[in-house]
């Protein structure tokens, strides 16, 4: 027989001394979310049956979540971060504010204040021998007309599914560059093929992945923050076509719109042309911006992250 005490007088008005709602100091939004978190919870508990047990677990997880830095990588892993995009897709929806390339997660390894370069750019610091790749593309807006000088703030993985600055074997900033795209509206990066990502197989979110049946992969894909004045900012992610984990994506990134091709090129006269030795990478995607209907909407979200400036 489960007991519901949470809806009674009692219980809601300890709720609301809890969530300091019989004070008037400190922030009226943050006592309205407190409310509803304990209201929710209790309605869990007694909904669920969840024992004391089961509680007190699930308190120390989330210390070790905190504990390992992986907030952020569990809400992608449970989907919450892509309910986001599906959420604000919907909100444009009913806002008219359609076409473009679509958003997708921009997920818990961004750094900000990677390097700068005019058009083109190396990506990769020369220390992996993994396989040459040209990616390169035009930025333009909803009606066609290519965008000089927007920022393609873009960042991936190495051979090994690594990220730098979280990896610290990695230099400074490697895989993560910005690039100023030109008067045609072109970027162009030299980098290294990324490979998928992988949860740490001891970290909690593979911990909760494991009780849920479920594994802990990302299909290789470029991240991607672009950026112009006049434009609406976007975060999406290219996923790359071939990869095993394209459509069964832990994070549910992928979508229809942002896969890329990627092109093996054996011949060695191209491979000469390029400047590189041997089989090399081509991927080209295009990118399409939505004009921005406040000037606030060319900035990105105010989510925190590594190295962000105040
Ligand atoms: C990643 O590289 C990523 O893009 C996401 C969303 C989650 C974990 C690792
Ligand atoms: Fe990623």
């Amino acid at each position: 027989m489960t007991l519901n005490i949470s809806h009674t007088a009692e219980v809601q008005q300890f709720f609301e001394e809890a969530s300091g709602f019989l004070n008037d100091q400190g922030s009226p939004r943050l006592k309205a979310v407190v409310r509803r978190i304990l209201q929710d919870t209790a309605k869990i508990i007694e909904d669920l049956e969840v024992t004391p047990d089961e509680f007190w677990k699930a308190v120390d997880y989330l210390n070790r979540l905190g504990g390992r830095n992986e907030a952020g990588l569990l809400v992608a892993g449970l989907g919450l971060e892509h309910y986001l995009d599906l959420l604000q897709d919907a909100q444009d929806e009913q806002a008219g504010l359609t076409g473009g390339t679509p958003r997708t997660i921009e997920g818990p390894l961004y750094v900000a204040g990677a390097p700068i370069a005019q058009g083109e750019t190396r990506m990769d610091d020369g220390s992996e021998a993994g396989t040459v790749m040209f990616l390169q593309g035009v930025v333009r807006d909803t009606e066609g007309k290519p965008v000089a000088n927007a920022v393609v703030d873009l960042w991936h993985a190495n051979t090994q599914g690594n990220y730098s600055y979280f990896d610290k074997s990695q230099s400074e900033y490697n895989l993560r560059r910005r690039i100023i795209t030109d008067a045609e509206g072109r970027y162009r990066a030299r980098s290294i093929v990324p490979s998928g990502y992988g949860c740490a197989p001891d970290g909690p979110t593979q911990e909760v992945l494991d009780q849920l049946g479920r594994h802990g992969q990302r299909p290789a894909h470029i991240h991607f923050f672009i950026s112009a004045p006049g434009y609406r900012h976007l975060t999406t992610q290219i996923n790359l076509a071939g990869d095993k984990y394209l459509w069964d994506d832990f994070a549910y990134a992928t979508r229809e719109g942002l896969v890329g091709d990627i092109r093996f090129v054996e011949a060695a006269e191209a491979a000469r042309a390029r400047g590189v030795d041997g089989r090399f990478a081509e991927v080209d995607f295009d990118f399409q911006l939505q004009n921005a209907p406040a000037p606030a909407a060319e900035q990105r979200s105010n989510r925190p992250r590594a190295l962000q400036q105040a």
